[in-house]
């Protein structure tokens, strides 16, 4: 039977908010069925439920078990999206190395790995260092790299701090010219980005690619 695409986001949206994992799995391989972009099913569909579901938990309405099964249906549905999402890769040019992790502290690995994801589909090698990265992490894998920028991700107020860190880190041995550093999560924006001397902000993945771009000169 056929579903609309405002069906199906709905779908992926109540999946999420009714901790129904093998409902969202169902809603997203009916998203790739129907060629809905999975971008999109990610930002209108998902994103909006978990986001539902941190208020709740902010309410204290909800607690973290909860807010654990919501997180994994909706790292089950993005599993079953993501694949789509890099599709275009091929045998494309790599438009620069890009290293990647979220901060020391923080373990929200979701949107992190879909900025991950949609900068491999765009063209550029990813190197994704996981979560809860400590400042000299990054810029030891950046070396290794040779990477061109350096992206984190933070969620939580008190953890974006280490965005900071790692620009005064950089700074300190001298590292800071060598690297474009992008920031980006829940609690950063444009102001925070340029308090801190960072080079770049995106507030989805796909500005954040945009940026990326941006950041090498590249169109
Ligand atoms: C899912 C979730 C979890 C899951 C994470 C699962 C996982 N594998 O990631 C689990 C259950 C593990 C979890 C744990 C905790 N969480 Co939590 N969590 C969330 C929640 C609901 C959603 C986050 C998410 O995935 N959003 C969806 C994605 C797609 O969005 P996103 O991450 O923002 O990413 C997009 C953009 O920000 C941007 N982006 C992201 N990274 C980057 C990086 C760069 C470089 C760029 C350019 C862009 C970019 O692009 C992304 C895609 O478009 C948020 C609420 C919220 N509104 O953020 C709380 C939230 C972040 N969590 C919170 C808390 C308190 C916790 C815990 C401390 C709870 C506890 N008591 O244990 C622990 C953290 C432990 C730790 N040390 O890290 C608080 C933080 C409060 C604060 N302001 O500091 C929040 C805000 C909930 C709340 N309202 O209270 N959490």
């Amino acid at each position: 039977m056929h579903m609309s695409k405002e069906e199906i986001l709905k779908e992926l949206r109540e999946g999420v908010l009714n901790y129904d994992e093998e409902r969202v799995k169902k809603a997203a391989m009916r998203a790739l069925e129907e060629g809905i972009d999975p971008f999109l099913a990610i930002k209108e569909g998902l994103t909006p439920a978990i986001n539902e579901i941190g208020k709740k938990f902010e309410r204290m309405e909800i607690f973290l078990p909860q807010l654990t099964i919501a997180a994994k249906a909706m790292e089950a549905g993005v599993a079953i999206l993501e694949p789509a999402l890099d599709k275009s890769q091929g045998e494309k040019v790599k438009l620069g190395k890009v290293v990647i992790g979220t901060v020391q502290g923080d373990i929200h690995s979701i949107g992190k790995n879909i900025v991950a994801t949609m900068l491999r589909a765009a063209g550029f090698e990813v190197i994704d260092l996981g979560v809860d990265v400590a400042v000299d992490k990054f810029l030891e894998a950046a070396e290794r790299a040779k990477a061109d920028i350096i992206a984190a991700s933070a969620l939580m107020s008190f953890t974006k701090v280490m965005q900071r860190d790692l620009v005064e880190y950089l700074k300190s041995v001298g590292a800071r010219d060598k690297y474009k550093l992008m920031v980006g999560g829940g609690p950063v924006n444009e102001e925070w980005a340029r308090e801190i001397g960072a080079d770049g902000y995106a507030e989805d993945a796909i500005k954040a690619v945009k940026v990326a771009k941006e950041l090498l000169g590249l169109k």
